[in-house]
């Protein structure tokens, strides 16, 4: 256990309405952390509030109940007089808080609770505290840690921290998903948490047209390269047809690298208004962020996106083209070893 844990409440303590903050596009771990923490903050007598940039994303409705939102857009200017410190969890970058950064530069005292390998000099003036566990696989885990070993673990806090620990290991799958998380995956379902309604609350929600939709699309999956590529393709028409709406395409992508000794997935996705949204994704040693940026695009090494206008056959090609081209050179590991 972080020795770190006994210093925040008493840093805490000091303060009486604390405003909770994390990251733009706030997912499961930056709500479930915001939720998990002001539950707790409520149980030392603390009256917390949670902002966020975004509207609440609808697919975490499980814990909206779990906090009072507050909107940063409409509500910024009463929070930012009401607040008498400042805890910003699972993020440690201006950036990631653009609309807030001037405010924490000159702002109340601060504590971060993250577990991001960069971060800003956030949290770092006298009067702050800042808690970074890199080794942490999810920022809910420093939170559960923490008020496990203080005694604050309450059922309310519980499953927003469990939903922030799941879906920050992609539900225990990925390599940060390591002894500490399933420790404390057990802790919070000794305090009430029912893990499998958790997940059907958050993954088998699909409107039927989405999966009508997911069958449309691999119906048409192109297998090139030897197997090592799989080409999707989602027209307008196709949304149609489905009975589906452009926000059912997100994670799309993902569904061609279940399949065996495929490489890489490039999706084709066509907007409304006529731009070609190009969705790259590798599984080991392509660099699909290179391949997006020939095409005016960005992203990771092992997921990248590009927009493109022209004619669906001619984009298409080209990209392909480009992909096929990249697996040609063979991966690090086929090279033939140097004389
Ligand atoms: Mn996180």
């Amino acid at each position: 256990m972080n020795a770190a844990y006994s210093h925040i409440a008493p840093w805490l303590k000091r303060f009486e309405r604390p405003l909770l903050l994390s990251h733009q596009r706030p997912d499961g771990d930056a709500l479930g952390t915001l939720a998990g923490c002001a539950a707790v903050l409520s149980e030392l007598g603390l009256s917390a509030q949670c902002a966020l940039f975004d509207d609440f994303p609808r697919r975490y409705e499980i814990i909206r109940g779990a906090a009072a939102w507050k909107s940063w857009g409409a509500d910024g200017a009463a929070l930012r007089a009401d607040c008498d410190c400042v805890v910003v969890v699972d993020t440690c970058s201006y950036a990631q808080l653009e609309p807030a950064a001037e405010f924490l530069r000159g702002g109340p005292p601060t504590m971060v609770l993250d577990h991001h390998a960069t971060s800003d000099d956030l949290g770092v003036r006298p009067q702050d505290f800042r808690l970074i566990d890199a080794t942490a696989g999810a920022a809910s885990l420093i939170v559960e840690e923490w008020t496990a070993a203080a005694g604050l673990l309450s059922a309310r806090a519980a499953v927003a921290l469990y939903v922030g620990l799941a879906t920050d290991t992609g539900w225990f799958r990925f390599s940060n998903a390591d002894a500490r998380v399933f420790a404390s995956a057990a802790r919070l379902c000794a305090a009430g948490v029912r893990p499998a309604e958790l997940y059907e609350a958050l993954y088998q929600q699909d409107p039927e047209a989405r999966l009508r939709l997911t069958a449309r699309m691999l119906g048409g999956m192109r297998v090139l390269a030897g197997g090592r590529l799989v080409v999707l393709e989602v027209r307008q028409s196709d949304l149609k047809v489905c009975g589906a709406d452009a926000g059912m395409t997100e994670d799309l992508v993902n569904e061609a690298s279940r399949m065996a000794g495929v490489e890489a997935t490039v999706l084709f996705n066509e907007s409304e208004d006529g731009v070609i949204r190009v969705n790259l994704r590798s599984r080991r040693w392509v660099d699909v962020a290179a391949i997006a940026r020939q095409f005016g695009g960005g992203g990771h090494v092992r997921a990248a996106g590009a927009r493109q206008r022209g004619e669906w056959g001619d984009v298409t090609r080209r990209v392909i083209e480009a992909v096929e081209a990249a697996l040609a050179k063979g991966s690090p590991a086929e090279a033939p070893a140097p004389e």
